[in-house]
């Protein structure tokens, strides 16, 4: 490593450590889920496997906990857990992207240097996506650490000719055998959003083909955010960010045609937002989503930071042929002292208190009676006042929020969905606690939310089965690990 990149990582990680203990008092600041140092985060960008580290790109403003002046931030792990910051690799400098560097992909060319597709925005001025928002291209000499634009942006400078779009951004390129293809976000006005599709021999030079799918404007949203395209288990997925939520597609595809059989949402709350995925080693398809907070613009400022990533979510086919999604091994890493229980029957009303604490994961595997109602309770005040439950009903997941905290500041609600398989199936369930973020996995769906309890001792961790009963064949818990150096 040359002396000045080593220089810059030591400045990079000394801001870091220097910034987790500013951070240190704030109770709801994550300390196992990835964040900025500082100021805003969005979407995730260009996840990538490349010269032996994850690299996780990420929407950023790096000057306030607002969104605005929208950098690409960089973080590199070899693990998928742990992180070093990473210097800013792209910057909203250029005539041409001015107003952002907004979502985006990274790829390897076919001579495997890396390459960032992105959305640049010269001016927020006019509708989006007629207002010459375009798609461009920065490469990578030296192994992905700087990033210089290329001289021939944009390599798509606006929409096609013709068609009435409602937006034109987020591209998403893969490799196919007769060339490179490109989606971008998009909607057709009147129709419903869609993904474009593109097609070039050498990335620079883009023929428009046509919209790889159109979805319908009322159950689907009239503008697809962050499309993202991949092969899994057989089938094609595509993931696109849509009225609040990222909505997920699976299907055939073929002849530049994606044909969706089934669709939805990859996560039930709204907090899960435009998730980006990769292919880790050994062919796994790791999915990464902004986080978003659940507390007002006043309370992200005075607070000095905003937006966190998701753990890493490992997906899969399920046996119905819907997406499902676990948090990737790699996570089990930052688990600690355990709370072992096996073999309990749970009689209706009875309760099984865990060691308390606001960075803890829950797992659990039960065979719960037809009718029962079993509850984690999760941050709750000795007295009840304050707490956020998990609740599993039948074949029905949800998350309430709605008393997790005193402060009017923090938005509470009640988010839920079906589960994948009939409720004689044992019941898998994962709940991981860190501070604000709490995500909650039952047979392959997730529940994701922001909680902000505002009493110190909100800590109480409980099962309890409400209705029926159940027999829980095992539950571990553990006080999960920082991901910063121990400060
Ligand atoms: N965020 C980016 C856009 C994208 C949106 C801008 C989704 O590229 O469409 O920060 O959150």
């Amino acid at each position: 490593m040359s002396p000045d990149r080593a220089a810059t990582l030591a400045d990079l990680q000394a801001r870091r450590v220097d910034a987790e203990r500013r951070f240190a008092a704030d109770p709801h600041r994550p300390r196992y889920h990835f964040l900025p140092p500082g100021n805003w985060m969005n979407d995730p960008n260009g996840p990538i496997f490349a010269e032996g580290l994850y690299h996780l790109f990420y929407q950023h403003n790096p000057a306030a906990a607002r969104w605005g002046d929208i950098h690409w931030g960089q973080a590199v792990s070899e693990d998928l857990v742990h992180w070093s910051d990473w210097p800013i690799a792209l910057a909203p400098r250029d005539e041409i992207d001015r107003a952002g560097v907004y979502t985006g992909c990274a790829f390897l060319d076919d001579e495997g240097a890396p390459v960032i597709a992105y959305t640049g925005v010269p001016t927020r001025e006019g509708k989006p996506g007629v207002r010459s928002d375009n798609q461009s291209l920065a490469r990578s000499d030296d192994g992905l650490w700087s990033w210089r634009k290329l001289p021939e942006n944009p390599v798509i400078a606006g929409p096609p000719e013709g068609l009435d779009v409602t937006g034109f951004r987020d591209p998403c390129v893969w490799r196919e055998p007769d060339g490179w293809r490109m989606i971008v976000g998009s909607g057709i006005a009147g129709e419903g959003g869609c993904a474009l599709l593109y097609r070039s021999d050498d990335l620079l030079a883009w023929e428009y083909l046509h919209p790889l799918c159109v979805g319908d404007a009322e159950r689907h949203g009239t503008m697809w955010e962050c499309p993202d395209f991949f092969a899994l288990g057989g089938r094609h997925v595509l993931l696109v960010s849509t009225l609040g939520r990222q909505l997920g597609f699976v299907g055939h595809y073929h002849g530049n045609r994606f044909e969706p059989s089934r669709e939805g949402w990859v996560d039930f709350a709204p907090c899960f937002y435009a998730g980006k995925s990769f292919e880790a080693p050994g062919g796994r398809r790791i999915l990464w989503g902004w986080l978003r907070e659940a507390r007002g613009s006043d309370a992200q400022l005075a607070a000095g930071w905003s937006g966190v990533m998701s753990l890493p979510r490992e997906l899969s086919l399920l046996t119905d042929g819907t997406l499902g999604a676990e948090p990737a091994v790699e996570v089990q890493a930052l688990r600690r002292e355990r709370t072992e229980h096996t073999d309990i029957v749970l009689h209706p009303g009875a309760s099984l208190n865990l060691p308390p604490g606001d960075c803890v994961e829950v797992a659990l595997e039960a065979s719960v009676d037809d009718g029962a109602r079993l509850v984690l309770e999760l941050r709750r005040s000795p007295d009840g006042e304050e707490c956020t439950r998990v609740v599993v009903e039948g074949a029905a997941l949800s998350v309430d929020t709605s008393r997790a905290s005193l402060d009017p500041a923090a938005v509470g609600r009640v988010g839920s969905g079906a589960l994948p398989t009939a409720a004689a199936e044992p019941l898998h369930l994962r709940a991981l606690l860190d501070r604000s973020v709490l995500e909650v996995f039952a047979n392959g769906r997730c529940i994701t939310e922001r909680l902000y309890p505002a009493r110190g001792d909100s800590l109480g961790l409980r099962l309890i089965v409400e209705e029926g009963g159940a027999l829980l064949h095992r539950l571990d818990s553990w006080q999960m690990a920082t991901i910063w150096p121990e400060i």
